[in-house]
């Protein structure tokens, strides 16, 4: 079978001092670090709507399509077929070993809920089969709930309680096709799940609303027994002007008050977390506290461009802190890395998508190696031990056994309490940081 991406030679690992465009020179997948292969700590996923389905329309769509692919003329279904067989293509010749999708980015919406289920069934039918024929896994599904106008003023939000259950519905469907191709997380970005303006906004009217959709969606991942992890996307703005999940907190707040917290944890997107004015260190290193780190959408943003620009990472020094965390975290469990990401817009042919998730994996692999080479030296985490090794102390253990004001002033006083204050080390610390990157 022959596609767009058929003159490309299925990518090998070359190693660093390759000039190779069409070469991976860090993600060697099978190389062992921390006793697992690079490709299991990874578990590295395209994308499908930035890659297959997104025509080069630049932010404003003042500029036409650009982009030239077979599957974006003629009759709408054979399309999808056409555009299944260049994306499994795509995954193979790039040893992808994951794929991720929105169903609207896989089968064109009918005119009822019932036909644009028929749309997708016939499609993900014959996914299922070339997932079984490639070995490409899903590592996750999720429903488009902001593309269509209905969900302009929300999905699960909405003041119209029809749109509700209308994304109900969706979620329903997409999520048993998950679990029928053994996806091993669902993802709930929630794109329109916010507000304009709090002139026409009931704010706790639109928290409760969201707080049940999410418990309906619980609720259902265990009436079928799917074993895989729902994930909330946090985001803090775009497309509404305000956006319910805002960042790992907020979302962690949400999930504690509607009792949801050791139900979902977070998919956490690189470009996201600047927009929420984080660092991507500091979201996962957020959920790995609170408990609730899943999944990564691997992009970055681009600092003079307040808008999620999605572009693919290509910094890995940049993503060493957050590595970092990962892995004192002990990994991402079910959760992977997955390219949220798309080339620019003049990147018109295929073999720039193949280079640019060349690239991010490339960039991902490094900084994982050097993340990994950190943490095995000792060396931050030792100092990280000592820093807080007074709370192994008798006083340390007391004070989180309860120990009340009363007690802690007497003791204080009894003992003759004086602390001193000690050095931060910041940077002998990220002097130690740059000698593994
Ligand atoms: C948009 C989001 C979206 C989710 C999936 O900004 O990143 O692409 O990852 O709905
Ligand atoms: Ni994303
Ligand atoms: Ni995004």
């Amino acid at each position: 079978m022959s596609t767009v991406y058929s003159t490309v030679e299925p990518i090998q690992y070359e190693g660093p001092h390759t000039s190779n465009p069409l070469a991976y020179r860090w993600y060697d997948a099978k190389r062992v670090v921390l006793g697992k292969t690079l490709a299991e700590h990874l578990r590295p996923a395209a994308c499908y709507w930035h890659t297959f389905c997104w025509g080069g329309q630049d932010p404003f769509a003042l500029g036409d399509n650009v982009l030239d692919r077979p599957w974006f003329r003629g009759e709408p279904m054979a399309a999808a077929q056409l555009k299944l067989d260049a994306a499994f293509d795509f995954f193979q010749r790039l040893n992808m070993p994951f794929w991720c999708f929105h169903d609207r980015d896989v089968s064109p919406e009918g005119a009822t809920l019932r036909e644009s289920n028929a749309n997708l069934d016939a499609v993900l039918e014959r996914a299922g089969r070339k997932m079984q024929d490639t070995g490409v896994q899903l590592l996750w599904g999720t429903a488009n709930l902001f593309s269509h106008g209905r969900f302009m003023s929300g999905a699960a939000t909405n003041p119209d309680p029809e749109v509700y259950a209308y994304a109900a519905a969706q979620v329903k469907h997409v999520l048993e096709w998950t679990q029928r191709l053994g996806g091993a997380n669902y993802v709930l970005w929630g794109g329109r799940e916010g507000y304009e303006t709090l002139l026409n906004t009931d704010l706790r009217r639109e928290l409760d609303q969201y707080g049940r959709f999410l418990a309906a969606v619980v609720e259902h991942k265990h009436k079928i027994g799917f074993t895989g992890t729902l994930l909330i996307e946090p985001k803090p703005q775009e497309p509404t002007k305000h956006q319910y999940d805002y960042d790992s907190a907020t979302v962690y707040g949400f999930l504690k008050r509607y009792g949801l917290e050791n139900e979902v944890k977070v998919n956490l997107e690189v470009n996201h977390a600047t927009l929420a004015g984080h660092s991507f260190e500091h979201e996962v290193a957020t959920a790995a506290a609170l408990g609730i780190l899943g999944s990564i959408d691997a992009n970055r943003g681009d600092e003079q461009l307040g808008w999620d620009t999605d572009q693919f990472p290509n910094n890995h020094v940049a993503l060493v802190p957050a590595m970092l965390e990962i892995i004192r975290f002990g990994g991402l469990g079910s959760g992977g890395m997955n390219f949220d990401a798309k080339v620019r817009r003049q990147s018109i042919d295929p073999v720039d998508q193949i280079e640019a998730h060349i690239g991010g994996l490339d960039t991902l692999a490094r900084a994982f190696l050097c993340a990994a080479a950190l943490y095995e030296s000792g060396d931050l985490e030792r100092v990280l031990q000592d820093r807080y090794a007074g709370w192994n102390s008798e006083l340390g253990q007391a004070i989180h056994a309860g120990a009340s004001l009363d007690a802690l002033a007497e003791r204080v006083h009894a003992q003759s309490l004086s602390p001193q204050a000690r050095s931060g080390r910041q940077e002998r610390l990220e002097n130690i940081v740059n000698r593994f990157v």
